[in-house]
C-alpha cells in the first residue's frame, strides 16, 4: 500500500515503523506536521491508501480524514484519550499499559479501534518505556491494523468497545507541572523517582536545585547513605548531583535551568558548575563484579563484569550521547578491561541506546562549541582506536538499543557486531549539518560492506533496521527473542567463542589483517584525513553543523519536511542505492 506518515517529528517510533513497513513492501512517504494546508497538499501529491500518525500532537484536518483512513498510534490502552497518556500511566503506577491504533475522527482519540496491544509497565522512564515497550507494541499493532485495512476489514466500533473503554481508559487532560510537583518532605524515594520518570525526557519536573528553578531529568536511586534532611544537595559523582529524600537519596543526572530563556538540558554539574564543585565527591563503586548475573545494588554509568573468559562492559549514558569526559571515562574502563586476561571483551552500551556519538548538548553549552566539538571527536577517535588496536582478544559489540552517527561507526571497530532485532541504526552524519564524520569510518565501513558502497550508506540519511544492516554487512548477527533475554544470549555466545578451539587462529588472523592494513595505509592517515574534514565542519566558512546542532538541542521544529523523507515532493523518488529492489538485485 501507499502509506503517508504524518508526524510531528521523525522520532524513534516513526523511524522504527518506517523500516518495518518498508520491509513489508509498502511504499512510504513522510510529511512532518507543519500546517494543515501543507498536509492537505502532501495527501494530494502522494495519494496514499492510508495515512499513519506515529507521533502527532495536533488534529488531522477533516479534509484529510474524511477521504482517507488515518490511523493514530496512541500510547495508551483502549478508551484512554489525551496527550499525556504515558505520563498518567506511570504516575498512577499502572501494572499494565498498552498501545491502541485508532482511526482519526473529529473528536480526538475517540475514533474506531483497528488494533490494540498491551504490555507490563516496567519501572522505568517514560522515554525508556516509549523506546522499548511502546515501540514494540506499536509495531505489532500497526502491522495488524495495516493488514486489516488492506484486506478491507472493519475497525471495532465504539459500541463494541464501550464496556471495555468504560472500565479501563478515559479522557485525560494534558499533565501540568502542578500534577508533577515533588514534595521533598513528604514523598519517599520511589515517589520522587516515579514523578521524574513520568516526565523524562520531556518536559521534566519543575523544581529547584541550589535554590535556582530548573526542570529535573534522569533520576536514579541511591541507598547507601545515612539519612539526611530531605531535599538537600549532598554530594556529586561525575556530573550527577545527589539529593536526599525522606527515606534515601536520588541522583539527578540532568537539568534544564529556567532562569535563562535559552537554557538547554545539561548534565547537572555542568548546569551548576560553581555549586556542584563545593559538594563532596561520592566515589564510584568498584568496577568488576564476580559474575555477570550479579545484581548491582546501586546504579552507575559504567559497569565491568568478568566471568568465564568474557569481560562485559555496560555503559549507560543518558540518550546514548558521549561527551569528552564520558569518552575518557569509558576509555579508561576499556583500558582496565584490556589489562585483564579474558580473551573476549563484549561492549554492551546501555539498555536503551548503544551510542549516538558526540554529546551535542554539552558541546552547545561550551564557551567554544567548535573547540568542544573537536575535543569530543578526538576522544571518540581515541576510543575507537583503542578497540581497533586490541588485537590480543576478540572484541564484540552487542547493541541493545538504537545507534546513530558516530555511535554506529565506533561499533564497527569490533570484530563482531551484534544487535537485537528491534534496533534501528542511523549510519550517517549528514543529518547533523553535513558533518563529514570521523571514528575511522573511512577505514571501518568499506571493509564491512557486502553490496552497497560506503557512499550509498553515508548519503542515504534514512534509518535502517537491524536485519537490513546485517544484509549490508554492518552487523554480523541479529538476535530475535525477548529484549530482556538479549544480554544473557549475547554473553552465552561470547563464552562459547572464548572457549572455542578456533579462537587462537581467529586472533592470529586478526593480527595479520591489522598488520597488512596498517602497511597499506596507517590508521593515523585515515584519522588525519577525516579530522581535516571535521576541522572544516567545526571551524570553516559553512555554519551548517553549528546551526543544525543548535536547532537539535533546542528542539526547534522543522519548517519544511526534509527531501529524503518527503519523497512525494521529488520526481526522483527515494534515493536508489538502499531501496529493497536495488539491494536485492545485488544479492
Ligand atoms: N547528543 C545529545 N543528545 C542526543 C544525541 C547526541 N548525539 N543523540 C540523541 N540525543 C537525544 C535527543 O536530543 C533526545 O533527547 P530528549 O531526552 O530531550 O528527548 C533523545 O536523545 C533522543 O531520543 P529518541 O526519541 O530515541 O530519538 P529521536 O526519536 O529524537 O531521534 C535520532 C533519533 C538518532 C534520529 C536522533 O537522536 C539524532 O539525530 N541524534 C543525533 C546523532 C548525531 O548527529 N550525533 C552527533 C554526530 S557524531
Ligand atoms: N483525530 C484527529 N486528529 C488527531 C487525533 C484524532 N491528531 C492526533 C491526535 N489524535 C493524537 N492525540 C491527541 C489528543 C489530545 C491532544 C493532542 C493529541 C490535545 N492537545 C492539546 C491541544 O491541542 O490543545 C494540547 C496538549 C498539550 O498541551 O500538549 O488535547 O483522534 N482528527
Amino acid at each position: 500500500m501507499r502509506i503517508l506518515f504524518l508526524t510531528h517529528s521523525f522520532n524513534s517510533l516513526a523511524q522504527r515503523l518506517h523500516v518495518e513497513l518498508s520491509a513489508l513492501g509498502h511504499e512510504l512517504a513522510v510529511e512532518l506536521d507543519i500546517a494543515d494546508a501543507v498536509t492537505v497538499e502532501a495527501v494530494a501529491l502522494f495519494k496514499p491508501d492510508l495515512v499513519i500518525a506515529p507521533f502527532l500532537k495536533r488534529a488531522i484536518p477533516e479534509a484529510v480524514w474524511r477521504h482517507t483512513v488515518c490511523l493514530i498510534v496512541h500510547p495508551g490502552i483502549v478508551g484512554d484519550r489525551g496527550p499525556s497518556a504515558l505520563d498518567w500511566a506511570i504516575t498512577e503506577d499502572m501494572a499494565t499499559w498498552g498501545v491502541t491504533v485508532l482511526q482519526a475522527e473529529r473528536e480526538m482519540d475517540a475514533g474506531p479501534v483497528w488494533a490494540t496491544e498491551t504490555f507490563t509497565l516496567r519501572e522505568a522512564t517514560k522515554s525508556s518505556l516509549y523506546r522499548r515497550e511502546v515501540t514494540d507494541a506499536a509495531v505489532r499493532a500497526v502491522i495488524r491494523a495495516v493488514a486489516k485495512v488492506e484486506a478491507g476489514g472493519q475497525a471495532a466500533g465504539p459500541a463494541d468497545l464501550a464496556p471495555q473503554a468504560a472500565t479501563l481508559g478515559r479522557w485525560r487532560p494534558a499533565m501540568r507541572q502542578a500534577d508533577r510537583h515533588i514534595d521533598w518532605a513528604a514523598d519517599d524515594t520511589r515517589t520522587v523517582l516515579r514523578k521524574i520518570r513520568a516526565a523524562d525526557g520531556t518536559p521534566g519536573v519543575l523544581d529547584a536545585l541550589f535554590g535556582i528553578p530548573c526542570h529535573l531529568f534522569d533520576a536514579q536511586a541511591h541507598t547507601l547513605l545515612p539519612l539526611q534532611p530531605p531535599g538537600n544537595e549532598i554530594g556529586r559523582r561525575h556530573d550527577a548531583v545527589l539529593r536526599s529524600t525522606r527515606d534515601g537519596a536520588v541522583w539527578i543526572g540532568h537539568v534544564r535551568r529556567t532562569d535563562a530563556p535559552d537554557a538547554i538540558k545539561l548534565p547537572t554539574a555542568l548546569a551548576f558548575p560553581a555549586e556542584a564543585a563545593l559538594l563532596p565527591e561520592i566515589p564510584v563503586l568498584p568496577e568488576v563484579c564476580a559474575a555477570p548475573t550479579a545484581v548491582l545494588a546501586e546504579w552507575q554509568e559504567i559497569v565491568h563484569q568478568a566471568h568465564g573468559g568474557v569481560g562485559a562492559l555496560h555503559f549507560d549514558f543518558h540518550n546514548g550521547a558521549m561527551s569528552t569526559a564520558q569518552c575518557q571515562r569509558l576509555g579508561d574502563a576499556i583500558g582496565r578491561a584490556l589489562a585483564r586476561p579474558e580473551p573476549v571483551l563484549v561492549l554492551l552500551g546501555g539498555p536503551d541506546f548503544w551510542c549516538n556519538g558526540i554529546h551535542l548538548n554539552v558541546i552547545e553549552a561550551a564557551d567554544s562549541p567548535a573547540d568542544e566539538s573537536w575535543r569530543n571527536i578526538v576522544a571518540m577517535d581515541d576510543l575507537t582506536r583503542q578497540l581497533i588496536d586490541a588485537t590480543d582478544r576478540l572484541v564484540i559489540v552487542a547493541m541493545q538499543g538504537n545507534a546513530g552517527a558516530g555511535g554506529v561507526f565506533m561499533a564497527l571497530a569490533a570484530d563482531r557486531v551484534w544487535a537485537h532485532r528491534s534496533v534501528v541504526l542511523n549510519p550517517h552524519y549528514k543529518n547533523m549539518g553535513n558533518l563529514h564524520g570521523s571514528e575511522y569510518w573511512t577505514y571501518l565501513l568499506p571493509r564491512r560492506l557486502r553490496s552497497a558502497t560506503a557512499a550509498d550508506v553515508m548519503d542515504s540519511r534514512l534509518p535502517m533496521s537491524a536485519p537490513r544492516a546485517q544484509q549490508l554487512g554492518l552487523l554480523d548477527d541479529v538476535f530475535d527473542g525477548r529484549r530482556d533475554g538479549f544480554v544473557a544470549q549475547v554473553l552465552a555466545q561470547a563464552r562459547s567463542l572464548a572457549t572455542s578451539p578456533d579462537l587462537p587462529a581467529l586472533l592470529q588472523a586478526k593480527r595479520l589483517r591489522r598488520q597488512r592494513d596498517e602497511a597499506a595505509k596507517p590508521l593515523s592517515a585515515y584519522r588525519d584525513e577525516e579530522l581535516a574534514r571535521m576541522h572544516r565542519n567545526f571551524y570553516g566558512f559553512d555554519p551548517s553543523y553549528h546551526i543544525a546542532r543548535s536547532n537539535f538541542v533546542r528542539r526547534v521544529g522543522a519548517s519544511w519536511t526534509p527531501r529524503h523523507l518527503s519523497v512525494h515532493r521529488t520526481t526522483a523518488g527515494p534515493a536508489p542505492a538502499l531501496t529493497p529492489a536495488t539491494f536485492d538485485a545485488t544479492q
